[in-house]
Formats: C-alpha cells, structure tokens, sequence
C-alpha cells in the first residue's frame, strides 16, 4: 500500500516537473550581478559596488546587510542618468521582512555590460577586518532583456567579493627616525618594497634592516626599522678599544664575527674589514675622529 502510494507521488511529481515552463535562455548564460564590497579599515567604512552582466534590459534588487553594515543615507546610487535608463532608488525597502534597499531599472534597450546598477556606502560596525560576503547579500534579483527573463536569485548564487585596506604601523628602533608617516593605509596586494618609510639616522649610526620588505600586504602590519651604532662590533652600545680589539683578531683569523657583526665593523664602509676600520675605531674613542657617517656598501663586509 505505502509502495503503490508513493510511486503514484511520485508520477504526480514528473508531471507537475515536465510541465513547468522551461525559460529559454538559461541562467548559466549569464553571468550574474557581480558584487565587490570594498573594505576601508582606515575609515572603518565599506563601499559595496554592483555590475550589470551583458544583455539586460531591466531588472530589480534589493541589497540587505548584516548588522555591521550600516547604509550612510544618501549615499546610494545606480546606473548613470547619462544612459537614458530609468531608474528607482529606495533605501528603506522594507516588505514581507525583506529590508535595504531596493533598486528598479527599465531600458528600451540593453544597458552596457559592467555598468553599475548599486553603489552604496556603509558606516562598519566594530572590526573591519571581521567583515566577510556573509555581511552583504543581493536577496531579492531579477534581470530581464525586455520579453523575458534572463535570471533570478533561484538561478543561483550573486558573485560576491570582498577587497580591503589594511593598516600599515611602521617603528623605529635607537638610532633612527622615522621621516614619513608612521601609520598608512594600503589595498590588500600592495607590494611591501614599494611602500617602506623614509628614516633619518642619529649621528654615527647606520640603517640595519626592515623587520620586513618583501611579499605583499594581506593585513595589517608593522614593520620595524633597525639601526645599528657603526664600530659597535660587540654590541655593548658604544664603539671603543674593545671593538677595535675584535676587529684586529678578526682580521688575523683568530675569530669569526657574524654579519651583523661585520656590518658594524665596517667603519670606513669599503666592503673589508681589517686593520684601518680598527685604527678609525681608536681614533674615535681617543676623541680625534668626530661620529662615523653612515654609507651603504654593495658588497658584504667580508674579508
Ligand atoms: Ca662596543
Ligand atoms: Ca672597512
């Protein structure tokens, strides 16, 4: 009996399937609205923009956000007057618990492709960096080419993407200083090298490294700046006899001194180091040289 009663479902379901109507053009020809929420942590601000696909004519949508996503009122807009399209703008949509707003565009004929049809800003609440395409969403859509429909939110997914800021804190060890902003704001995939700071040096001391300087900004960072006081070869915070001594032994092969090291010891910055980066080291500690003056040297200190 339940075997006889479910296929007798089940032919009814075949039925009820075959005879809906099958629209023509299929939603896998289109590409659907293209959605990017720009995210600004410098602001604490995102900027959600909408792209029509190739080939409609009309259509509807009403953007819906999360609770960190407030609407700046007024500060929504659609598809250019310039291309003729009528347009309707609503940005307290509200119906059959559907809110946010809500946007209507008709066309005698098909609107360009990749023109915007939603762009809007949001007021972020809380952390920007926890904003996600869960936070925005596209929940009603249809697009039409004037006769028929080209597709609906039931074709399938709205593309969405998110892009970001991120916040870049740059520090200064002893020694130097930082000569431009300490805290700048970049777009995800900035390549480090192209935004590192510009440092000034304190008398007699020379610029070790960046905490990082490759790869590409993927959030927020801070890059330290190292300096290191030139002839300090033992790192003790002064340059004197001692350092001079080490150089000296270094320089008979009595020791080995690592590159840090070597780059400290390297006074007179000719790529060696020997027996006159000890004698400029005396002569500063006996007071007859004035600081050492930084230079970069292309080789390595090595001998
Ligand atoms: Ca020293
Ligand atoms: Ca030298």
């Amino acid at each position: 009996m339940f075997k006889r009663s479910f296929c007798l479902i089940s032919a009814l379901l075949m039925v009820l399937i075959c005879s809906v109507s099958v629209p023509t053009a299929s939603a896998a020809d289109y590409v659907t609205y293209d959605f990017s929420l720009f995210v600004d942590s410098e602001t604490n601000t995102a900027t959600l923009t909408g792209k029509l696909p190739a080939g409609a004519f009309s259509g509807k949508l009403v953007v819906s956000t999360s609770d960190k996503l407030t609407l700046v009122a007024g500060s929504t807009s659609s598809i250019n007057e310039d291309l003729g399209v009528f347009v309707e703008l609503n940005e307290s949509y509200n119906r059959d618990g559907v809110s946010g707003v809500a946007v209507a565009f008709t066309n005698s004929v098909a609107i360009p492709e990749d023109t915007v049809v939603f762009n809007a800003k949001y007021n972020i609440v809380g952390n920007a960096n926890e904003i996600t395409t869960e936070d925005f969403d596209i929940v009603i859509w249809n697009l039409s080419d004037g006769s028929q429909r080209l597709a609906t939110q039931a074709d399938g997914d709205v593309v969405k993407a998110i892009s970001r800021n991120y916040t870049i804190t740059f520090v200064a060890g002893n020694g130097g200083a930082l000569a431009s902003d300490a805290v700048i704001s970049v777009a995800s995939g900035t390549r480090i090298n192209t935004i590192l700071p510009q440092y000034t040096l304190n008398d007699g001391y020379g610029f070790k490294s960046y905490s990082v300087s490759s790869g590409t900004v993927e959030s927020d960072m801070t890059i330290s700046l190292e300096f290191y006081l030139i002839g300090d070869v033992n790192m003790d915070g002064s340059a004197d006899n001692l350092d001079a001594a080490f150089i000296l032994r270094y320089d008979a092969m009595l020791i080995t001194l690592d590159d840090d090291a070597l780059m400290a010891a390297d006074v007179n910055f000719d790529g060696d180091v020997n027996s006159l980066d000890a004698a400029a080291i005396l002569k500063y500690d006996a007071g007859i040289n004035g600081p050492f003056h930084y230079a970069e040297v292309d080789n390595e200190p090595c001998s």
